[in-house]
């Protein structure tokens, strides 16, 4: 007798297999230029940002890699950070660089007019590839705030030059299993051009690069009205897609919690991942988050992020994925939008409940995480010291 699928098993299946990376400084003080709010119990040092992270995988059990940034998570011995992360039940995921703090960056960084501050910068990028050595990280991620705030300030065109050359640099450097990943943003700190601006800016530098760079889309960096998953389907196309810094926005760069803006908007995008069997970690797709927690306790804002993202990743593995084609192939317009419609207006939610019971989880990680006394024993033991943050 032939036995049917079970769309809900084979979603659970893949759900189990998911990953998502979680980036320390979550877990730090954040806020607006205008003002951050400190939280208690807030890290000081990238050692308790690892153990609160850890805290998040303990309840959701797919957030296994914390991604560092350098230098704010910078340490004399990572190996011994490795160790520790180890010892808690995760391992360090991403490194990422920082060309954005210094004085000498006004102008740029491995952009900058100047040779000796793009020097700089490069030697920067290459200590960051020392670190991934250290910690057996895969991926380089690289965010430039370089641009002009005016036009005439620089050439365009140069800057472009001044940019493969870095990247080159850097490229050459990175082991045979060691990748970089370049992500874009439209627009801030410059306001006039920023030096990646765009997908099709990263993908022209990873494709002249080589194999091992690719493009990240962080859902932040975009125009309004951006068709987002118009921009994975193409870069998934041409096996261009590093990965995903996840967050919200309504406005800009707002890193808010992934899926609280436009959680219809994560769905499609995640629909995309799935057709391409892009969602496990064979694929070299990373998925991970990129957000502040301002105003909201941070270690539950990661679970609940976390959670955002399964729904949507639930919610598009039960695509009929058959009867879609067949309606697309037939012009059926309306019955085509229907079948994804239907899927997206599933309640995924007992699903998800159910996985994390199999998984020997509580179905309701919030809950269980409030109840664990991690918030009160942190509230306990970390007394004095600096709180993580911005620069810390
Ligand atoms: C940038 C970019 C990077 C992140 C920093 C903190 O806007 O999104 O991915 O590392 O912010
Ligand atoms: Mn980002």
């Amino acid at each position: 007798m032939q036995t049917i699928p079970d769309p809900t098993a084979t979603a659970q299946d893949v759900l189990r297999g998911q990953r998502i990376e979680l980036p320390s400084w979550a877990f730090g003080n954040s806020g607006t230029r205008f003002k951050v709010f400190p939280q208690q119990d807030v890290p000081r040092d990238p050692y308790e940002k690892i153990a609160d992270a850890a805290q998040v995988q303990r309840f959701t059990g797919v957030a296994p890699t914390v991604a560092l940034h350098i230098p704010w998570d910078r340490v004399d011995d990572y190996a011994h950070l490795a160790d520790h992360a180890h010892e808690l039940g995760v391992a360090l995921g991403t490194i990422n660089s920082n060309t954005f703090q210094d004085n000498d960056y006004m102008l740029g960084s491995v952009c900058h007019p100047d040779a000796r501050v793009r020097q700089k910068a490069v030697d920067h990028l290459l200590d960051c590839v020392d670190v991934m050595d250290a910690t057996g990280s895969r991926d380089l991620k690289l965010w430039f705030a370089d641009g002009t705030n005016y036009p005439g300030q620089d050439d365009i065109r140069t800057r472009q030059d001044r940019l493969a050359a870095s990247l080159r640099t850097v490229y050459d450097r990175l082991g045979p299993d060691q990748r970089l990943v370049l992500e874009y943003k439209l627009f801030e700190p410059s306001f006039y051009t920023m030096d990646v601006p765009d997908w099709g800016t990263s993908l022209v530098h990873c494709v002249a690069l080589g194999p091992k760079a690719k493009v990240v889309v962080d859902t932040g960096h975009h125009a309004p009205g951006t068709n987002i998953e118009f921009i994975v389907a193409s870069l998934l196309r041409l096996d261009k897609l590093g990965g995903f810094d996840f967050n919200s926005r309504f406005y800009a760069d707002d890193d808010l919690m992934v899926g609280s803006a436009d959680p219809f908007q994560l769905f499609r995008i995640l629909h995309e991942c799935v057709k391409a069997g892009a969602l496990g970690p064979e694929s070299g797709v990373a998925f991970m988050l990129d957000q502040c927690h301002n105003i909201e306790p941070k270690i539950p804002g990661q679970i609940r992020s976390v959670m955002n993202v399964q729904e949507a990743t639930a919610k598009a593995l039960l695509v009929d994925a058959a009867a879609l084609s067949a309606a697309q192939a037939s012009g059926d317009v309306l019955g085509a939008n229907a079948i994804l419609m239907d899927a997206y207006d599933t309640d995924v939610r007992p699903l998800l409940a159910d996985l994390r019971r199999d998984m020997g989880l509580d179905p309701d990680p919030i809950a269980a995480y409030g109840r664990s006394g991690y918030a009160e024993r942190i509230a306990e033991e970390r007394v004095g010291g600096n709180q993580a943050g911005w620069g810390a």
